[in-house]
């Protein structure tokens, strides 16, 4: 069986790999031909754990090669981005392309798959018509599935084989043979269902977790007014059977979360764009909470510059926003898994004025407090994810700053 990935980015990468492993001939496409050329030399820049040496395994069975062309294959399975643009539209021109770009060399019996995140509709109204250009008839002459991917960046391998899949298929056809193609490495349940029900809930999902994020975000400023504090408020509500108050910070940022919401709304108003406002808006209270506690031209010291924690993924990460707002200060980065930022830890620090910890890697959990303070000019430490011992800094004698506590209230921790 020929299998063809059209898109080797986080998702398309190890999708290709998984199904290398198994036995499958997978060419994976890119129109990337630097990363095409590296990818056939066995050289991959995805970091995570596990994933570089599944990835290598896939390379040396010999059944993964990269080109920037598709070819005649018994499989096609669209991973392309699918952003927005600058009026928050969403932007299918690489889902189109790939679809228009299969159609040519489409045949009698072959399976489509789209994986890429898309507005609800676009399997039957968008990559249908582009795919039966050539002649050939959906559902008839071949199948066709909306298979949306629904892994966490940071753990890929592990819920690639472990989640539960959605298969929407425009026929029972496409449903059953999708499911066939996925229970290849699929531990989870696979449900079948059609493809607009699958596209909704994906973005479902996601808006979800958005719209929690900034229910939480918004508690945490209420809290600040209120001279409370979130994290104590949270630990405690939490304890309900029935309520779940996501995690405050200094904004959402990723490839998903800003994104996918948009798919399902069209204008600002309701309930997830304000959402996404407020979202947007943490990292201009967080600027904020800065400027009141720093001098004029000041140095801060941002500590994290990827999106999350744990990852070098830098797409749309809060730390990028809060360098252009914080232009007038000297601003110095440090990240532990960004090459740009990886430098010395205590040299970044020093003769700093403010440090804030935007991202909780591991590797700040545990800074030594007096050996930072030591080296600062100042003594303001705003932590915007509750990574640090409060007591113990302020033991050492920063001035501790909890995003979503005032600064005297009781920290839990
Ligand atoms: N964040 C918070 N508070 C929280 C959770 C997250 O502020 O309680 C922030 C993170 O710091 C980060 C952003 O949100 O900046 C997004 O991180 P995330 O871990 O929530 O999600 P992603 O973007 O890494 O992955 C999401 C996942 N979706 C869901 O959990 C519903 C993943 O399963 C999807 O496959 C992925 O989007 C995707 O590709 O769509």
């Amino acid at each position: 069986m020929k299998l063809c990935v059209i898109g080797l980015g986080y998702i398309g990468l190890p999708t290709a790999a998984m199904f290398a492993n198994r036995g499958y001939r997978v060419l994976g496409v890119d129109v990337d031909a630097k990363k095409v050329e590296r990818i056939n030399k066995g050289l991959f820049d995805i970091e995570e754990p596990g994933l570089l040496a599944f990835l290598r395994d896939a390379y040396n069975t010999e059944n993964i090669r990269a080109h920037h062309e598709i070819e005649p294959s018994d499989v096609f399975i669209i991973c392309v981005p699918t952003p927005i643009d600058t009026n928050n539209k969403p932007d299918l021109s690489h889902v189109k392309m790939a679809a228009s770009e299969i159609s040519k060399v489409l045949e009698r019996g072959n399976m489509v798959i789209l994986e890429s995140t898309v507005p609800p509709g676009t399997t039957i109204n968008v990559v249908l018509p582009l795919l039966e250009k050539n002649g050939l008839t959906a559902g008839d002459d071949f199948e066709l599935c909306h298979c949306p991917e629904r892994v966490m960046p940071g753990k890929i391998l592990k819920e690639l084989e472990e989640n539960h899949r959605i298969i929407g298929g425009i026929n029972e056809k496409s449903c059953e043979r999708g499911k066939g193609l996925y229970t290849t490495f699929v531990r989870g349940k696979i449900y079948t269902t059609d493809p607009t029900t699958a596209e909704f809930t994906k973005l479902a999902e996601n808006t979800f977790r958005d719209v929690n994020i900034a229910l939480a975000n918004e508690l945490a400023k209420l809290c600040e007014i209120h001279g409370t504090n979130i994290w104590n408020v949270r630990e405690l509500a939490n304890d309900h059977p029935r309520v779940n108050i996501h995690i405050p910070g200094p904004g959402v940022g990723g490839h998903c979360l800003p994104v996918d919401p948009w798919f399902l709304v069209d204008g600002d108003t309701g309930l997830i764009p304000k959402a996404r406002e407020v979202n947007e808006g943490m990292i201009k209270h967080v600027e904020n909470i800065i400027r009141q506690n720093t001098p004029k031209d000041g140095k801060v010291v941002l500590l994290g510059a990827t999106y999350k924690a744990d990852t070098e993924d830098v797409r749309n990460s809060p730390t990028d926003k809060l360098v252009e707002y914080l232009c007038d200060f000297e601003v110095t980065l440090h990240d532990p898994y960004v090459k740009e930022y990886d430098g010395d830890l205590e040299e970044t620090v020093c003769k700093a004025d403010t440090v804030v910890l935007m991202v909780d890697h591991r590797e700040y959990v545990n800074m030594v407090p007096a050996d930072i303070l030591e080296l600062m000019k100042g003594n303001v430490v705003i932590d915007t994810r509750n990574c640090f011992d409060a007591t113990e800094w302020r033991e050492a004698g920063a001035k501790y700053i909890l995003l979503g506590a005032c600064e005297t209230s009781f920290n839990s921790k």
